[in-house]
């Protein structure tokens, strides 16, 4: 089969990644992922979306707060212009080698940053046309792309909620260049994380004055970009704290809460990062689960925490109990739309060499195709929904199909409790948690 390299080849003795199957020991091949199978009537690729995370993949060097770079890029330069070429080279030959259908950056990872900003709108715009003809040419697609407003020490107070007006509309300078270059790249989506929106000390912060102006920085992004043409969805992505010390995204019921105090529940979506929900003390599937209630579920970063320290680790996915249990609301939901399976997750510092990049996205995107599988058999059994209908069953019928559609006064409720009998039913969690495992392990 053809795939993507550019001028040069970066990933050498590297090929496109085969489906070898269950069994298979070869690190560079798919055990899960077959791209084409049909799974409940969609191919696996058409359910799973999945998108390479330029930040990670070809930006982060492996520094960390106590440690300089460990990680050497193949295409590696001096001058930024043209390292950003070479990159944008290496990505595209990464990702069609990998066979995933989808990347995703801030405006930062793929072009150069510039105090100046006529300088920085014009490499950006020079980069969208560069990224185009790879995409072009590779078939691969934009999933979302965002503005990095949270790293330069402009934004240290924030970006929309920065108390300076000047830094907010410096923000809007990336923002604004960021949805033109989404429009010109055919983007699916367009997300907003907001590092630096909230606070570090409520000493210093108005916190209805920021959030106030948060939902006006997001109203004039939606009518711009759909006076531009942007008919994808807009994401919001929660994540309760880091590196702010509280972020007014905190979680996905309080995001929620938010879009539909302003209104911007119409245009906007939630961005479901699996560490960020365990960092609000939430499983994974809790905060999909509570966009999915909501019809607000858009996309997905896919990675993992770390069971044994709290914070956002950005681990590539390989628990297949928590994809399981992720790809069944995923498909309850009707899948993601626009979104996908963006793969916010990086290799850890000391996994050094070229391959692993591959291995680890190799990890994820089978860990995922496992658990949609899972997912499938769970939905089709029906064991589990039989189960929870039954539970919710004195609902369906007579006083409590009254009560539930809103046709019951709390006096007429209180006459019913007079003569209810009730009977002791048991949750039966223990039973449920065996079930899940056999649907795992057989
Ligand atoms: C940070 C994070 C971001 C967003 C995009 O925790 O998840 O990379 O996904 O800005
Ligand atoms: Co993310």
């Amino acid at each position: 089969m053809q795939y993507f390299v550019g001028e040069q080849e970066y990933f050498k003795g590297i090929g496109k990644i085969p489906f070898e199957g269950k069994g298979s020991r070869n690190p560079l091949a798919y055990k899960y992922y077959d791209a084409k199978r049909l799974i409940g009537g969609k191919t696996m690729e058409e359910h799973l979306r999945f998108a390479v995370a330029y930040w990670h993949s070809f930006c982060a060097d492996g520094t960390d707060p106590f440690g300089s770079s460990t990680i050497t890029f193949p295409f590696a330069k001096s001058d930024r212009w043209e390292h950003a070429v070479a990159k944008a080279d290496a990505a595209f030959e990464f990702i069609t080698k990998l066979g995933a259908p989808f990347y995703c950056f801030h405006d930062i990872d793929a072009s150069p940053d510039h105090d100046d900003a006529a300088r920085y709108e014009k490499d950006y715009h020079r980069m969208a046309d560069e990224l185009l003809r790879r995409q072009q040419e590779s078939g691969v697609r934009l999933l979302w792309n965002t503005a990095n407003v949270f790293t330069h020490p402009r934004y240290m107070n924030g970006a929309a909620t920065n108390p300076d007006f000047n830094v907010v509309s410096r923000a809007a300078v990336q923002i604004k260049a960021s949805l033109d270059v989404n429009v010109k790249l055919g983007g699916a989506n367009y997300v907003f994380w907001g590092g630096r929106e909230g606070y570090m000390s409520l000493l210093n912060t108005d916190m209805k004055r920021e959030q106030e102006h948060l939902a006006r920085f997001l109203m004039m992004a939606r009518d711009y970009g759909r006076s531009i043409g942007f008919t994808g969805t807009f994401l919001i992505e929660p994540k309760p704290m880091e590196p702010t010390k509280h972020q007014y995204d905190y979680d996905a019921a309080t995001t929620i809460a938010f879009l539909e105090h302003w209104g911007l529940e119409k245009d906007f979506k939630c961005n479901i990062e699996a560490n960020h929900a365990t960092l609000a003390g939430h499983s994974f599937t809790h905060d999909l689960q509570v966009c999915a209630d909501r019809g607000l579920l858009g996309s997905v970063d896919a990675n993992q925490g770390d069971i044994f320290n709290g914070w956002d680790t950005d681990e590539f996915p390989t628990n297949v109990y928590d994809t399981a249990q992720a790809m069944v609301v995923i498909l309850k939901n009707g899948g993601l739309g626009n979104g996908g399976l963006n793969f916010d997750a990086k290799r850890r510092r000391n996994s050094t060499d070229d391959e692993d990049l591959f291995i680890a996205h190799i990890g994820g995107m089978d860990s995922f195709a496992l658990g949609l599988e899972i997912a499938q058999s769970i939905i089709d059994d029906g064991i589990f929904d039989d189960f929870v209908k039954a539970r919710y069953s004195s609902f369906d019928s007579g006083e409590g199909k009254r009560f539930a559609e809103g046709k019951m006064s709390l006096s007429e409720l209180a006459d019913h409790g007079r003569g209810a009998t009730i009977e002791k039913r048991s949750g039966k969690q223990e039973y449920l948690n065996n079930l899940l495992n056999s649907y795992l392990f057989g």
